[in-house]
């Protein structure tokens, strides 16, 4: 937090917007992301000029891969600043213009509340995604008159789009005919609050399914019908897949062989047109609402008696695959040798954590084989690096998942699970955790503490005696850096000035 948004950040709070201070945007637009992604709102980032909002790039980019939504405010330098060398100035309009659904700098004060409304029209309508407001220090200071204030209505929840019942006949003939059906269901089912009829759909049709790594808990992954234990053989051998809110980008090798048969029959459904037929054509692309549309289609295939009877070839097949892989896990779960193997540490995790609980987690083998051990028996229970594969995105995403089960759930557990790289990238976010107030950093943290972490002495240091002291010694260290924590007055302020430190506007 700094300037020009410091007073901004004040009276958001005063108004009664919850506040958490991160020690780095691109962390804070993680949570504010994830957040949205739980509750369907979007949560704000609020960042300094310059390098604050090119930290929030980053997350921008992922939010919008993921498909979440997250409003972004951007304070700026003063517009009699730019192009004069501004404190912090950047063209932030056009560089998140790539990262966002909509980048704009409202005209004046006045205007704002259009703006704001349009801004979060459009990071939750359609595929949801990110947004970015710019906001100059001379913008934030304007006097205007109440009058002129454009009065916008609070932004209506997004509409239900409605499948074509035409293309969910055709759906429907098309599994019915199947002989190796399979349902995919993707994170937009999830965002799409899809469960239930998803659910029932499976269950009723005893067809089999693979859950996409935030798909996970949309149905339990507990459920005897969820295939992930055989994915490939899944994947390569069935002939009509119907895909709920799911894309065929690289995490399912784009539908194409050998992962897929070449004739493989697809039929999507996916709340964006522009998504249908991308890297294959599908056979039925239906755009909608996950919920409606799997409603029609059960209703539809219910009324045809549509079931996928366990003692067919495909289900016999699959449960032989699963069961050799299971075993193959179990036995190398079994090897409890140091050091450890990740399927000893992930079973063993399993076996503890509450089955209801938030997993967050990320790393390569950390994060994908942590996916087939770590079960998810609840929709949107699992955050993870996602579509963009960004490390550093865990610590965010916990921090938020906290903060949805203190306000929804509080007895609910999140659990993160990291590989150590991914950590490092915001691990500092841990600091963030313990924030009390948020809005000031933790005053006594050891920082010192982490020079042990290389078997290596940090000093705290209080008194002149003691920063004397640990320069001495730190000065003798040749071969290694030292981390010296000197604590000083939190109150502790720069000498009375002539002139502020930044020169003011002139308009
Ligand atoms: C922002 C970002 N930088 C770099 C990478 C490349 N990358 C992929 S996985 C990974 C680290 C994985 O290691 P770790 O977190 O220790 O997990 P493990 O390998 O133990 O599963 C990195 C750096 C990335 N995906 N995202």
């Amino acid at each position: 937090m700094g300037h020009p948004v410091i007073e901004l950040a004040l009276s958001m709070q005063a108004a009664g917007l919850q506040y958490l201070g991160f020690r780095n945007e691109q962390a804070a637009c993680y949570a504010a992301q994830a957040y949205g992604y739980l509750t369907r709102k979007p949560a704000i980032v609020l960042c300094v000029s310059g390098p604050g909002l090119l930290h929030v790039i980053g997350g921008m980019a992922n939010a919008q891969i993921n498909c979440w939504p997250v409003l972004v405010l951007g304070g700026s330098c003063p517009e009699d600043h730019e192009g004069i060398g501004g404190f912090q100035e950047w063209p932030q309009v056009e560089a998140s213009r790539p990262y966002c659904k909509y980048a704009a700098r409202p005209p004046s004060a006045a205007l704002i509340p259009m703006h704001v409304e349009k801004a979060v029209r459009l990071a939750t309508y359609g595929r949801p995604g990110a947004v970015y407001l710019d906001l100059p220090a001379t913008l934030l200071t304007q006097n205007v008159d109440e009058s002129r204030i454009f009065k916008a209505l609070p932004c209506s929840p997004p509409p239900l789009s409605y499948p074509d019942a035409k293309l969910i006949e055709q759906a429907a003939n098309l599994l019915i005919r199947a002989k190796k059906p399979l349902v995919i269901v993707g994170k937009g089912a999830a965002y799409g609050r899809a469960e239930d009829p998803v659910r029932e759909f499976i269950y009723s049709a005893n067809v089999p399914f693979l859950p996409t790594p935030m798909g996970k808990g949309v149905v339990p992954d507990t459920d005897e019908r969820c295939v992930s234990s055989a994915r490939t053989f899944a994947l390569q051998h069935s002939d009509v897949i119907l895909l709920l809110g799911a894309r065929l980008n690289w995490m399912l090798h784009f539908g194409r062989s050998p992962r897929f048969q070449n004739d493989v029959k697809v039929i999507q459904i996916d709340l964006c047109a522009e998504e249908l037929h991308n890297s294959v054509p599908s056979a039925v692309a239906i755009q909608s609402d996950i919920a409606p549309a799997t409603q029609y289609l059960m209703h539809m295939l219910k009324s045809r008696k549509w079931h996928v009877d366990r003692n067919d070839s495909w289900w016999k097949d699959l449960a032989a695959k699963i069961e050799k892989n299971k075993q193959l896990v179990h036995h190398m779960s079994s090897d409890t040798s140091v050091p450890l193997n990740y399927y000893t540490v992930f079973k063993h995790i399993q076996d503890v954590i509450p089955n209801d609980c938030i997993i967050c987690s990320e790393g390569a083998n950390t994060m994908d084989i942590g996916r087939t051990i770590l079960l998810n028996d609840l929709p949107r229970h699992r955050l993870d690096a996602g579509t963009f594969g960004t490390m550093g995105v865990g610590l965010g995403f916990a921090i938020a998942a906290a903060l949805y089960c203190k306000d929804n759930a509080p007895k609910k557990r999140v659990i993160c699970v990291e590989g150590d790289s991914a950590f490092g990238f915001s691990g500092m976010e841990v600091e963030t955790m313990f924030r009390t107030p948020p809005y000031s950093l933790t005053s006594e943290t050891h920082y010192e503490k982490l020079m042990e972490m290389f078997g290596k002495k940090g000093y705290f240091c209080t008194t002149v005696e003691e920063i004397q002291q640990a320069l001495k010694l730190s000065l003798k260290v040749k071969d290694s850096p030292s981390l010296i924590n000197i604590m000083i007055n939190p109150q502790a302020d720069r000498k009375k000035q002539q002139f502020n430190w930044l020169t003011e506007s002139k308009l």
